[in-house]
């Protein structure tokens, strides 16, 4: 059994890579994200199709170091060993030119896509030492690799997910863990429905006419990669809608 640590799994991404990984009966699931409610039915979910699956889960705002640092410092003796962690928590605060922009939304895109996945991988990273075979997978996004109007800060973080892989890939080579990036394009998850602070029309709109991602699709090819054998590492895997050409460049019905 291998041990994952999944950030944010409380909807979307984190939430399908944890019914998914639960379903092939090879893993053991840590599931944080702030919405411990949340958490906790996706746990019953999970345990209902796969009773013998283990699943804790516990309430985190990956913002806050210090909690991460307590939390980490009282994991139960059962979990402290782990194999694989999937950096997921993020989100996307607003899509308005740089002049107009918010300054809370982009602390928070920043605090929570930059420093939070970098106060979790720094102390999970001990936690692996013992793994045979550690492997952190980073939540990047096409908005890491192309910049689209208005959505400069947003993009701006995932270019430093980017370059933060590319940096892990070489720190953590002489330890032995593996390190990938998964770039989706548009997956429909709730991550719309937050950049547009609830406004759920809006959210909707960005789909109208195709068909994007979903968050199952995402974690079908994390399992994929996760199931390579010792020596193959994934470094970095984009993927779209086939509607979707690149971060600006959409076919609609
Ligand atoms: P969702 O909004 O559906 O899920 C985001 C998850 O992140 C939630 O579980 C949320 O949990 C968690 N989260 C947000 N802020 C925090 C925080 N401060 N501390 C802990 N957890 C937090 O969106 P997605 O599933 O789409 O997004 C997952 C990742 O995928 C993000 O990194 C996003 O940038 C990336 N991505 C998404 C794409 C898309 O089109 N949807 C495309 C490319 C990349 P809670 O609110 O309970 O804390
Ligand atoms: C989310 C993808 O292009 O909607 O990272 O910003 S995009």
């Amino acid at each position: 059994m291998r041990t994952v640590l999944i950030t944010g799994a409380s909807s979307g991404i984190g939430k399908a890579c944890a019914e998914v990984l639960a379903s092939e009966s090879k893993y053991r699931l840590l599931l944080c994200a702030r919405r411990l409610e949340r958490l906790e039915e996706v746990k019953q979910k999970i345990q209902s199709a796969h009773p013998t699956c283990e699943v804790f889960c516990f309430e985190l705002d990956v913002r806050e170091n210090n909690e991460i640092e307590k939390i980490w410092n009282n994991l139960p003796a059962a979990w402290r060993n782990i194999d694989i962690l999937i950096n997921n928590a993020g989100l996307s605060q607003g899509l308005e030119p740089i002049q107009n922009g918010n300054i809370g939304d982009w602390d928070r895109m920043i605090d929570t896509n930059i420093k939070g996945l970098l106060y979790v991988t720094k102390h999970t990273i001990p936690l692996m030492e013992q793994s045979v075979a550690p492997h952190i997978i980073n939540l990047g996004s096409i908005a890491g690799k192309d910049v689209y109007p208005n959505g400069n800060v947003y993009c701006a973080t995932k270019h430093a997910v980017d370059a933060l892989t590319k940096a892990m890939r070489i720190d953590l080579l002489e330890k032995g863990i593996k390190v990938t990036s998964i770039d989706p394009g548009m997956v429909e998850t709730e991550f719309s429905e937050v950049r547009f602070k609830g406004d759920k029309e809006r959210a909707k709109d960005v789909y109208r006419g195709l068909t994007p991602l979903s968050g199952k699709d995402i974690a079908e090819i994390i399992s994929f990669v996760l199931s390579r054998p010792a020596h193959v590492n994934i470094n970095d895997l984009l993927v779209m809608p086939t509607a979707q050409a690149n971060g600006t460049v959409v076919v609609r019905d």
